[in-house]
């Protein structure tokens, strides 16, 4: 196996004995096989034109080969044989004629065979030079993160036919070999412009959906009763389990990124959402141990569980784990029962912090903002976002934000929050120092705020007093750079570590560019932004 796409790659280079993510030789094989299959659907999609059932899947695929999502090999299994007959569908429909090993590719039976073939198709064997590959590998990364924010969308009824016209052409770009390097990075930018679409159809789906954001204080800890934990990104799962759930007793509370879905009005109805446990993704292994009630993975990041929880673990959409239960559908039936089953939780609330600072309650105190701005109140904005992750390094971002002086605002987005979000900053004339804007997913909200303020302040977002200190770890925090550059955001810091698939030509590029550069010390950078 070789699998470089996340930040916590082996050595900083790359997993080829086992995925530190708990990813198996076996599954890497049928991801890379997977995404084989996709490329040559997309050869004959691309020409086929718009087909609800083939662009579906794509995304499906896509989302299910990024990062702590799939680690089920049957299931993926299934997905590359589903894969296999729309590509013969879209071949028959498209009537188009393309040749080479992409278009003549046919699975194996079974799921040892598929893997075998997976392991011919991975990430070293595609374009000879490596800045070219790097530039294409920016851009298969991208369109993963692009697909998991388009799920989320789709989900909620939302979709751009330009966008998935995007998805398969670009996909089938990637099978062409006399692309170069400025022809996968042009690609890789448009990526980051289409997902801009994406990221605000799935605002709109959200928002839509269960309303705009409100500030809301969210308790921590557990109160005494049955309980069921959701980890995940899916709003429409979480609504969908607040309803099966009513009047049983039952208490849900929200795992990582599932935190701000307490700030949207129609799941805050609910009086049995109860608050948040736990703290990033990467502590779940040890902290689900201390939660007794039952616990459900809507999306990622899941990690290898503990035994003593494994019993009481579910799975839902394309999330899975081998010996977790795996719910198909809407039906959450399973699960409520397991959760009237398992102990109750003791009677032990911690401390309350604040959500739901997305772009309209933001934007709703504009004035007091850009007042406290002219009076010289607030000095800066930054926003600290991004993903977390249990590599070392990431103490920075805690550093960062308590040394940030007094009169200087935290925007905040996605798990990396959990680095300082249970801290007390304060707040400046009423506006609180640390606003949490949301979940990666809610990385427009973000993008709404800096450009309302650049328009306030009559200059471009690159002008403002606001500086981006940002953290990744998997392809969606991927395809969010993409959009930042895509908009000519720059001086970005990047960290704790710059991606792997990244050669130093391209990385050049990005600096000259850009101006995109690595953390270094959170006191060295405070320095340089502030003087
Ligand atoms: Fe985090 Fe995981 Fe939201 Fe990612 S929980 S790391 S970028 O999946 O999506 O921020
Ligand atoms: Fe390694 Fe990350 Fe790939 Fe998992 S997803 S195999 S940790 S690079």
């Amino acid at each position: 196996m070789f699998c470089y796409q996340c930040e916590q790659t082996a050595n900083g280079t790359g997993c080829n004995i086992s995925g530190v993510c708990g990813k198996k030789p076996d599954v890497a094989a049928l991801q890379d096989h997977l995404v084989y299959g996709l490329k040559s659907l997309a050869l004959y999609a691309d020409k086929l034109g718009r087909n609800p059932e083939i662009d579906r899947f794509t995304i499906e695929g896509l989302f299910t080969t990024v990062t702590n999502v799939a680690f089920e090999p049957a299931g993926i299994g299934a997905m590359i044989k589903r894969c296999y007959e729309l590509k013969e569908k879209a071949k028959a429909l498209s009537a188009a004629v393309v040749s080479g090993p992409y278009a003549e590719w046919k699975p194996a039976e079974d799921v040892a065979g598929m893997a075998a073939q997976g392991e011919l198709y991975g990430l070293k064997t595609q374009h000879e030079d490596d800045d070219t590959r790097s530039a294409l590998h920016i851009l298969m990364f991208g369109l993963k993160g692009m697909a998991a924010y388009m799920d989320h969308a789709m989900i909620l009824g939302q979709s751009d036919d330009d966008v998935l016209a995007f998805f398969q052409r670009a996909l089938a770009a990637t099978t062409d070999s006399t692309l170069g390097l400025m022809d996968f990075a042009t690609l890789a930018l448009e990526c980051g412009k289409h997902n801009l679409t994406v990221m605000g159809l799935l605002n709109k789906g959200n928002v839509g959906t269960y309303g705009h954001p409100v500030p809301t204080p969210v308790q921590l800890g557990t109160r005494a009763g049955k309980g069921i934990l959701v980890s995940g990104h899916d709003l429409k799962m979480l609504e969908e389990l607040l309803k099966q759930t009513e009047g049983k007793g039952i208490n849900i509370y929200t795992h990582g990124e599932m935190l701000p879905a307490h700030g949207y009005p129609e799941l805050k109805k609910f009086s049995h959402l109860t608050g948040n446990f736990g703290g990033a993704w990467q502590d779940q292994a040890k902290e689900f141990v201390d939660f007794p009630g039952a616990v459900i993975f809507n999306t990622n990041c899941i990690q290898r569980p503990a035994q003593s929880y494994t019993d009481r673990l579910f799975t839902w959409g394309l999330v899975s784990w081998p010996g977790a239960k795996h719910v198909e559908g809407w039906d959450f039936s399973a699960v409520i029962e397991k959760a009237l089953e398992c102990p109750d939780l003791p009677e032990n609330p911690g401390k309350e912090i604040l959500t739901g600072f997305g772009h309209n309650a933001v934007l709703g105190v504009a004035d007091k903002v850009i007042e406290a701005v002219q009076a010289g109140k607030i000095r800066h904005f930054f926003l600290i976002g991004g993903c977390d992750g249990a590599k070392t390094g990431r103490n920075y971002y805690t550093e960062f934000a308590e040394k940030a002086p007094e009169d200087t605002v935290i925007l905040t987005l996605a798990c990396g929050k959990y680095r300082f979000n249970k801290l007390d900053f304060g707040d400046i004339g009423g506006i609180p120092r640390l606003l949490d804007v949301g979940q990666c997913n809610d990385s427009y909200s973000a993008i709404q705020i800096a450009l309302a303020l650049a328009d306030a302040f009559k200059c471009g977002v690159n002008d403002l007093p606001l500086s981006l200190v940002l953290s990744w770890y998997e392809q969606k925090a991927v395809v969010v750079l993409l959009t930042l550059l895509h908009l000519g955001i720059k001086n970005i810091k990047l960290g704790p570590s710059l991606p792997a698939f990244i050669t130093p030509n391209v990385l050049s590029f990005l600096v000259d560019t850009f101006n995109i550069g690595p953390i270094t010390t959170a006191d060295a950078d405070l320095q340089a932004i502030l003087g």
